[in-house]
């Protein structure tokens, strides 16, 4: 009986740590809002990058305007890779990256240590 149990709790606890990595809904890309000429979006930096993936339009130049609420060391750098960029961010105020987005695909943007991780989707 007892190995039943116990043998229940860790597939449970499996499927968990299973889900927990690889099933965890994929939170809606929101898309940068613009005129055709520019493009911008918003980005609040607590606990993490939120909306977690923005989508912005090929070709067109964008702005990422981030707002670092989180004082944490871990969050003060962002580092895209894909655009060249490794930036300090002020706390509480707004700060602007300005990228040209013109290869389309998903680009993945982190904290200075790689453990806070966005997205930007190019189409
Ligand atoms: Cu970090």
């Amino acid at each position: 009986m007892d190995k039943i149990i116990v043998l229940t709790a860790s597939a449970g606890l499996i499927g968990l740590i299973i889900w927990w990595f690889f099933g965890q809904p994929k939170s809606p890309a929101v898309a940068a809002s613009g005129d055709g000429r520019e493009q911008s979006v918003e980005i609040t930096v607590e606990g993490g990058y939120s909306p977690q993936v923005v989508s912005l339009r090929r070709g067109v130049p964008a702005k990422l305007v981030f707002t670092r609420k989180d004082t944490s060391s871990c969050l003060e750098e962002v580092v895209l890779p894909e655009f060249g960029i490794r930036q300090k961010l002020p706390v509480g105020q707004k700060y602007e990256i300005n990228i040209q987005p013109d290869k389309p695909g998903r680009f993945r943007y982190a904290c200075g240590m790689n453990m806070f991780f966005g997205t930007i989707e190019v189409k």
